[in-house]
């Protein structure tokens, strides 16, 4: 594994960065930190609402016993996220779409900046958070679209109890969202893998499967992950910082 401080690029990225026609990028929490997105680990925060830790707030269990309270829970963090914006990592992965032939972005995160930035097709593992999800007939509906004026949003297609379309913990990821991410990390020549803690799966297993398939890895992130020792390359420091930093040195 080489290391490589913000100061320098390995020229074996340099020249991948040159020569690769396909690319994944995995992301997670930490490329929206910079826009005042809050992590999930290394914050100190164990509770996070009401008492709650989030592994017990946004789990599956908790839809069963008090679907009001995650409602209220996600209610408060879309009015967090209404006002933040995009930052240059994830403009500078907006702009990778248009530079590599053959361009793949998978995220875990919920909160839609990457599409906010213009990225599209955008492989979303963990669901999204301006989303909800009909219990009974299992459509989907922007919540843009719906009335909130209940406590449990309504479906306007059969009257059915909303959620929100997340995945939660102890829930199966949306049909077909991993099989995709791990085709395109199988075929992949470059993947990077930035802002994420690497521990939640199986989304984490993207960059191992890119990996094995002999991908050279590349990880962004200001501390070390239990993923640092497989990958080819860690550049250490911050997505919004490091990202539009390879860019230049690509030109
Ligand atoms: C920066 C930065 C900057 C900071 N620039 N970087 C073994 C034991 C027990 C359970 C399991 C197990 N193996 C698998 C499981 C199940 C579980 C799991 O993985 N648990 C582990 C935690 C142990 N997985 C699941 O439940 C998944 N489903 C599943 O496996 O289905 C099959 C199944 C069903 C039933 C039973 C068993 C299996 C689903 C997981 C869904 C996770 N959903 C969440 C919550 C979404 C809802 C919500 O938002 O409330 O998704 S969990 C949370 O973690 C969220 C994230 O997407 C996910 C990943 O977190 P991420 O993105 O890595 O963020 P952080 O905060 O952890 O890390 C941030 C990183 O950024 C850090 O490294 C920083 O250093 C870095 N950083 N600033 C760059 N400026």
């Amino acid at each position: 594994m080489q290391t490589v401080t913000q100061l320098g690029v390995s020229n074996k990225l340099r020249s991948l960065f040159e020569t690769a026609a396909n690319v994944l990028v995995l992301t997670g929490a930490g490329v929206s930190a910079e826009s005042g997105v809050p992590t999930f680990r290394g914050g100190g925060n164990t509770a996070v609402w009401k008492g709650m830790p989030f592994e017990i707030i946004s789990s599956a269990g908790m839809l069963e016993r008090d679907l009001r309270a995650v409602w209220e829970w996600f209610n408060y963090r879309r009015g967090r996220l209404e006002t933040l914006k995009p930052n240059p990592a994830h403009e500078t992965i907006a702009g990778w779409q248009q530079q590599f032939k053959h361009f793949t972005l998978v995220t875990q995160n919920i909160d839609g900046l990457h599409q906010a930035a213009g990225s599209r097709d955008v492989i979303e593992l963990h669901g999204n958070l301006w989303r909800a999800r009909c219990f009974d007939c299992g459509q989907r509906h922007e919540l843009r679209e719906l009335r909130m004026d209940h406590d449990v949003p309504v479906c306007i297609d059969c009257g059915g109890h909303m959620r929100p379309d997340v995945v939660l913990f102890g829930e199966m990821l949306p049909p077909g969202a991993f099989e995709r991410a791990a085709h395109e990390a199988e075929n992949c020549e470059l993947c990077f893998v930035v802002g994420t803690s690497a521990v939640v799966y199986p989304s984490a297993s993207i960059p191992e499967i890119a990996r094995a398939a002999g991908a050279y890895v590349v990880e962004v992130n200001p501390e070390a992950t239990p993923l640092s020792d497989l990958c080819d390359e860690v550049l250490t420091g911050k997505a919004g910082e490091i990202l539009p930093m390879l860019s230049e040195a690509r030109a």
